[in-house]
């Protein structure tokens, strides 16, 4: 009697007709039936997000929480990441920035809901994908399949996270926040490199999940289908329309992923995903019986030490509502937020209404959720044409809907929200554009830098010899990105090119990810792979001498990798190596005596904290070294705006602060824009003392640390940018014959500036009606400019947090050299602190 059958029998206890009664209050727990979850008894619409508590500091969590909930939220979902708790087998640590229980119980203590995603394994971009080293040490292990070794420990992990959680009373069915909890992750993206066997396994993880008894339903993400009663669910940018539904009616819509851009890695230009287009995305879902939403990520957050999968940047998901530093990502923030409150004003019909699809043509669409009891209705009227925008009739009125929009009518008669405008209730607005950027306090480090050069190894300073070169992650086994091959080999002086300018080349072949290599004491140079294609091959022209010859490369891994089958055959490190252009020929030295060192001298004598700082001797900094470790005492920003570090002057490595490595940083891999993917790093504040902090790197490729600036993070340049449609205006001729009432008489042509939380705009730095052109920071006058722009806006706005101006040229008087220009309004205003000074 597990839980499947408890589900069915409440099933066929709830008709269409009793769906809008709570069942008895006192019933706990999390059910559901086809069209939504029954959270103690009562269906919810759910607006989830991902936070992940290890992507922070604990300092932070209280604060990402409260605001995911100023954003609309209800649920925030975490995966628990098995590497950080069970970092030995059988060896647990749920402590201090660990701490799930508490992450848990402040989402709890917020009145929030929680989603836990055990997997255990998880991807995420996180090292192994969530799996600790040692489980690929296991004998005879092949994970996610059906494999004794893999299943008893990943049993074990499950049931120790589900206790964990029923000691603290954390499920729903306990009077705790968490609704859900995930089994797997995403098998469908391997299923078919398992066959028969992983049928078999994803059988046996739902049913070993199911009989933990937890009350709360079990979910699997991105699959068609799912064992027993665990529900399948959508994982996409597009689940309203693109998903495969759940594997049978009695399984409600659930969409656990929906990306809110995408992730990067070091290479990849920015990614961007516009609030609208998000916003059309999760109302087409809520539309099409959607019950929950949860944006992956809501706070991306920050990848510290060396816990990014292969390649992935440190900053993680920094297009996501909430920042990097829990600041507001603006348009996005503002516009989700009003989309939430207003489904949320829907709730009633759609939980208890009966639905209807009207398919209008191609383009357009009206779902009506009704209940004709209660009169509650909503409609959704959708265009999914990209290009045009249009009109639908609805109940006897006429409805601009602007293209590839959909307009929610919370009463099937008023449009309180257009997924294309954003700014509730703007109307003819057809693009506001409310960006964001920062410009950062810099703050010059004006102590010496000072440097430890690491030791190049030889052979003889090594004891791991082989005949072979040794692969790097069965070397390193997670403890380091670090693995150094060195050989020697003796030449005949006539073995050498008799031309001096005629060198021989070293060449040498990689499975990934980074290498940079040494001859004889001098430095050869830098290569790596890609996320796509990890391994690359090295060549240069190198110095050879006659007698003995000494090779150092160092070998490195930008972490361990996420995804895909077979996650523990995965291999990486210098493959073979060979000098060509002797006069002997090629020589071959992939089979020489070869000595290995793992990790870094700096790393052995934990030289980035203040014990081990003492352990070597440290000189006058000089620029452009490699392989070399850097330090410098700075005192914290005031103030308690976010820390960063602008690393725009070095090449490849890791920062540490006060001894807590801060993440990889990778800024001389360039994007197709010719830009670095990240070079700005993120200090928390929670590292920072007032006085004296230590900040260590280690540089591979060198730089020059002296240009590195220390930053506090503001967004307190904000700009607005809204143009007005005039009626009749890029409507399409069809309908215009159609004699269109367009909605111009009431329409409200205005526009917001906000400031942050606590701040009130200071000062406009640039206001122009008329038709400005250029980007926020840069705006430029056009032809037509109305003089009164500044002095309206300003009077509008100045001393506000938040001020609301008008897009008319009524308003600004408008330019008498351009009568009857559309009017464009660029607005860039400037935030502070009330007491600031200007
Ligand atoms: C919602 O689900 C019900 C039951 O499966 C179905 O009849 C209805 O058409 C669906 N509504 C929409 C808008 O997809
Ligand atoms: C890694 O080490 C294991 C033994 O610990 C060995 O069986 C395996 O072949 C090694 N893999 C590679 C690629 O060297
Ligand atoms: C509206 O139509 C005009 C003229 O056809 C065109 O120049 C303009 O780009 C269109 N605007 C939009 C927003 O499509
Ligand atoms: C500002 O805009 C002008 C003209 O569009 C352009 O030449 C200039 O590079 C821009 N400056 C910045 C800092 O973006
Ligand atoms: C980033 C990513 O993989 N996006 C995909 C999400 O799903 C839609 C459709 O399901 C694809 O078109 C996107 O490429």
């Amino acid at each position: 009697m597990t839980q499947s059958f408890r589900v069915l029998f409440i099933l066929l206890l709830v008709t269409v007709s009793e769906v809008s009664t709570c069942k008895a209050d006192d019933q706990l727990g999390v059910t559901y039936d086809g069209r939504s979850l029954f959270i103690n008894g009562k269906r919810e619409l759910l607006f989830s997000g991902d936070i992940h508590y290890p992507r922070s500091t604990p300092e932070m969590w209280p604060n990402l929480i409260k605001k995911a909930q100023v954003g609309g939220l209800n649920v925030v979902q975490t995966y628990a990441f098995w590497n950080l708790h069970e970092p030995i087998e059988g060896q647990y640590n749920f402590e201090g920035k660990y701490d799930l229980v508490k992450f848990i119980k402040l989402i709890q203590k917020q009145g929030m809901y929680c989603t836990l995603r055990i997997g255990p394994f998880i991807e995420a971009e996180w090292n192994f994908g969530g799996f600790p080293y040692w489980l690929r040490e296991v004998e005879s292990i092949s994970f996610r399949t059906d494999n004794p070794p893999f299943q008893e420990r990943m049993k074990r992990f499950v049931e120790k996270i589900v206790s964990t959680m029923k000691d603290e009373k954390l499920f729903a069915s306990q009077g705790g926040p968490i609704i859900l909890a995930q089994i797997e992750n995403e098998y469908y993206n391997v299923a078919k490199a398992y066959g028969n066997a992983g049928k078999t396994y994803i059988q046996w993880a739902g049913k070993m999940a199911e009989d933990l008894n937890t009350g709360v339903p079990w979910v699997m993400c991105k699959e068609n289908s799912a064992p027993g009663a665990v529900i399948n669910a959508c994982n996409g940018r597009n689940c309203g329309d693109t998903f495969v539904r759940p594997d049978n009616p009695t399984k409600p819509f659930l969409w656990t992923e929906n990306w809110t851009a995408q992730y990067r890695v070091f290479g990849d230009p920015p990614s961007q995903r516009s609030a609208e287009d998000i916003a059309y995305s999760v109302t087409r879902f809520f539309s099409k019986n959607g019950t929950l939403v949860n944006y992956y990520m809501y706070h991306g957050g920050t990848n510290f030490g060396r816990t990014s999968s292969s390649f992935v940047t440190t900053r993680y998901y920094d297009e996501a509502p909430l920042d990097e530093f829990g600041l507001f990502k603006e348009p996005k923030f503002g516009h989700l937020t009003n989309l939430h409150s207003v489904l949320q004003s829907c709730s009633e019909a759609l939980l208890s209404g009966v639905s209807s699809i009207q398919v209008v043509n191609t383009d357009f669409e009206v779902i009506v959720y009704e209940n004709s009891e209660t009169k509650a209705c909503t409609a959704f009227l959708s265009n999914s044409n990209r290009k045009k925008d249009g009109v639908v009739n609805f109940r006897g009125q006429d409805y601009f809907v602007p293209r590839r929009s959909i307009s929610i009518l919370t009463d099937c008669k008023t449009v309180a929200f257009n997924t294309q405008r954003v700014r509730k209730q703007i109307k003819l607005i057809f693009s506001t554009i409310f960006l964001t950027f920062h410009v950062d306090t810099e703050i010059d480090i004006d102590k010496k830098w000072q440097m430890y050069k690491e030791h190049i190894p030889r052979i003889r300073d090594t004891v791991i010899k082989a005949t072979t070169t040794l692969e790097l992650f069965n070397m390193t086994r997670d403890t380091t990105d670090y693995l150094w091959y060195t050989t020697s080999f003796n030449l005949e002086n006539d073995d050498l090119p008799m031309r001096s300018d005629i060198r021989p080349v070293l060449l040498i072949s990689s499975l990934g990810h980074a290498l940079l290599a040494y001859v004889n004491g001098k430095f050869m140079g830098f290569a790596h792979g890609s996320n796509i294609e990890k391994s690359f091959v090295f060549q240069s022209p190198c110095h050879l001498k006659g007698g003995a010859n000494h090779i150092a490369i160092l070998g490195s891994t930008v972490g361990l990798p996420d995804s895909g089958a077979y996650l523990e055959h995965r291999i990486a490190g210098v493959h073979t190596i060979a000098i060509q252009g002797l006069n002997t020929g090629t020589l071959d030295l992939s089979q020489n005596l070869w000595g290995h060192q793992v990790g870094l001298i700096g790393e052995k004598l934990h030289i980035f904290n203040e014990q081990g700082i003492k352990n070597v001797e440290w000189i006058e900094a000089k620029n452009d070294m490699q392989v070399t470790w850097y330090q410098v005492r700075f005192d914290a920003p005031s103030g308690d705006d976010p820390v960063a570090l602008d690393m725009s002057s070095m090449g490849k490595g890791m920062a540490w602060i006060n001894g807590e490595s801060i993440g990889r940083y990778w800024v001389s891999y360039l994007n197709p824009l010719g830009e670095p993917s990240q070079s700005v790093y993120h200090v928390p504040r929670s590292l920072l003392k007032d006085k004296d902090n230590l900040m260590v790197l280690f540089e591979e490729q060198g730089g020059r640390p002296d240009d590195i600036l220390i930053m506090t993070v503001k967004r307190d340049n904000i700009c607005t940018f809204a143009s007005v449609v005039l009626p009749g205006q890029n409507m399409s001729k069809q309908w215009e014959n159609n004699q269109l009432r367009l909605v111009a008489h009431d329409a409200r042509e205005e526009t917001d500036v906000s400031c942050p939380e606590e701040k009130v705009i200071n000062s406009i730095v640039f206001a122009s009606f008329g038709n400005p052109t250029g980007l926020c920071g840069n705006f430029t006058k056009g032809s037509c400019h109305a003089q009164q722009t500044r002095s309206v806006v300003e009077k509008a706005c100045l001393g506000k947090n938040k001020c609301t101006i008008p897009v008319t040229s009524g308003a600004y008087g408008g330019d008498v050299n351009c009568p009857g220009t559309t009017g464009t309004l660029a607005v860039h205003a400037k935030c502070s602190h009330k007491d600031d000074k200007k």
